[in-house]
């Protein structure tokens, strides 16, 4: 038999456009593999001569999902170029937004984004909804939704939208897939979770509109937040944070507590029981190639390990007793290739650091392509190939996002990632290596929004308690003008987002951008390949999967969705042609 082709173009279920092409073997596993991004968007482009105060405002648009933190690191970005000091307040509240956005973004990602690949809706309507209440029952005795009548109301909700024969949020779901492996009683239970966090998720962002103004794209501010602070004011003179709504924002911080113990972990630990294939496909680079920028400073401005939560650290060609440090700065540490990219430098071959990062569009026609330009048949990976760059860390791709920061969290002995992980690993009688897998991401993710709650929890409590001791500084304007900055500076503003390792690089000169450039998480996970055709995490990702039904490729989207793709982040205009949608092509 000769090998078959699919392209599976565009993957739903996530933001922004991205294309897979696998090749199957004859033994019916994927023996090669393909990563593109179908769509540019010219942020750093718009950036250029633009005042460095607004560069938050225009990055943050990159996306609505993770929203946020394109802002946070951009306002870092000009601080650390301009010298900007932020106060205390301001970091714990810039901790706040971060720890909301994290626990909406993993939730959203688990429920609504990828645990339909996992779980038969219409296999629900086969339940007894009395065995569904007992599970719940013996999982998570707290849970306040575990009543059979519960169940049975939700079954007959899904069961209207069968019969309706209109889908709607349900529409082309992978139902009745022979690689679908959860029993009826069980996937009405995970159904019920997911319509019970989509109010929830709903109810966690209040924290933005209150610290931010909004949601999706709360505010930022060069210099620290942009909510006075008032105490004693309970908003009548629009003072946003006084005793009312921090009382109110340790109760959305309880309820994420209450959510995720007894929802989302009892809901993962339940699909890594009845799916223990999944801790062995999907390894990509997890446990070779890792990397973290680290996150969460509870002293404000200092970013050295006593201070950050989310440690910092890569590990290179999977040996996990050393950890590298990591610094962006360094032009030999992070740089960006174009060799498969739709993008020019002067020197074809010749990585850049992003400070002299160039953005400079050049689509050209992929070798194999069938000459038209809306519809390629077949990409070779021997061109150019797709809209994303193709970062490296001193010259290696590297794989970034929860699991990233929990393997390095193990590596460097941090006890709120280590204990928890090696619990649950315990727990479900696996070794280490099976954390590096499709499942083993979503595991990463759920922890980290499990310990991300108590965190949130306790930067809510701290401020209280900084204000309450009579601080009620929330910025430092001192150099808000630009009179006061140096001539040329620059400056780089590292983050974690909730995909992974993101950093903002500005160039200032005279007042105004010089540059601007991103280097994104999703960049570093969907990666072309590289000069010396080392493939991507996504690419090296699907290797060996075996598809239980080639016209049906539910396998892709699992493990693509395990990395939590968007493409919105990591090309930064649709192309005219990127629109495109034809949903599975077996070639
Ligand atoms: Ni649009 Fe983003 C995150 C950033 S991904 S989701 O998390 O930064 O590349
Ligand atoms: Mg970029």
């Amino acid at each position: 038999m000769s090998e078959r082709r699919i392209v599976v173009d565009p993957v739903t279920r996530i933001e922004g456009h991205l294309r897979v092409q696998a090749v199957l073997g004859d033994d019916g596993k994927i023996v090669d593999s393909m990563s593109t991004g179908t769509m540019w968007r010219g942020l750093e482009v718009i950036l250029k001569g633009r005042d460095p105060r607004d560069a938050w405002a225009f990055v943050e648009r990159i996306c609505g999902v993770c929203t946020g933190i394109h802002a946070l690191s951009a306002v870092r970005a000009v601080e650390d170029a301009i010298g900007i000091k932020i106060p205390k307040n301001a970091n714990l509240i810039r901790n706040i937004l971060n720890a909301t956005l994290y626990i909406h973004d993993h939730i959203v990602h688990f429920y609504q984004l990828s645990a339909l690949d996992w779980v038969d809706v219409v296999s629900a309507l086969d339940a007894d909804p009395r065995e569904t209440a007992a599970i719940q029952q013996k999982i998570s005795p707290r849970h306040p939704l575990a009543a059979v009548g519960y169940f049975r109301d939700v079954q007959n909700r899904v069961k209207k939208l069968v019969e309706s024969g209109q889908l709607s949020i349900f529409n082309k779901g992978y139902w009745g897939h022979p690689a679908m492996k959860l029993p009826p009683a069980v996937n009405l239970l995970a159904v019920a979770h997911y319509l019970e966090v989509l109010d929830f998720q709903r109810e966690v962002v209040r924290i933005h509109t209150i610290l931010g103004g909004k949601n999706p794209h709360p505010n930022y501010l060069v210099g620290g937040v942009a909510c006075p602070i008032n105490v004693h004011d309970t908003g009548a003179q629009g003072t946003m944070v006084n005793e009312v709504t921090l009382n109110y924002m340790r109760q959305v911080a309880q309820h994420a507590i209450d959510v995720v113990a007894n929802v989302y972990i009892p809901d993962i630990k339940a699909i890594a029981s009845f799916y223990p294939d999944w801790f062995k496909y999907g390894k990509g680079l997890a446990g070779i190639n890792m990397l973290s920028y680290g996150d969460f400073p509870e002293i404000a401005n200092d970013y050295s390990d006593k201070s950050i939560q989310i440690p910092r650290g890569a590990i290179l060609n999977g040996n996990l007793n050393e950890v590298f440090d990591v610094d962006t700065r360094d032009p030999e540490q992070v740089q960006e290739f174009v060799d498969h990219s739709w993008y020019k430098y002067p020197e074809a071959d010749k990585g850049l650091h992003p400070w002299d990062g160039i953005t400079d569009q050049h689509y050209e026609l992929p070798p194999g392509s069938d000459g038209t330009e809306t519809k390629f048949n077949w990409l070779a990976p021997d061109g150019k190939y797709s809209w994303i760059k193709s970062p490296r860390w001193r010259g290696h791709m590297m794989e970034v996002g929860p699991l990233a920061r929990m393997v390095i969290g193990i590596a460097k002995n941090v006890p709120h990632f280590k204990e928890p992980a090696l619990e649950l690993l315990k727990e479900l009688n696996l070794p280490l290596e099976a954390a590096f897998s499709t499942l083993g991401r979503h595991a990463a993710r759920a922890l980290e929004c499990q310990w991300m709650t108590h965190k949130l929890a306790q930067y809510i409590d701290d401020l209280t308690a900084n204000i309450k001791a009579g601080d009620e500084t929330a910025a430092n304007m001192e150099f808000w003008e630009p009179k006061t900055w140096p001539k040329e500076c620059r400056g780089v503003g590292p983050c974690e987002a909730p995909r992974g390792a993101l950093a903002h690089y500005c160039v200032i000169k005279n007042g105004r951008l010089e540059n601007w450039q991103a280097v994104v998480p999703t960049t570093w996970n969907a990666s072309p390949r590289s000069s010396e055709g080392q493939k991507g995490t996504y690419e090296l990702s699907l290797i060996g999967t075996p598809l239980a039904d080639p016209k049906r490729p539910l396998e892709i989207i699992r493990t693509i969705h395990s990395f939590d793709p968007c493409l919105a982040c990591a090309t930064h205009l649709y192309s005219p042609e990127g629109e495109e949608l034809t949903s599975v092509q077996v070639c």
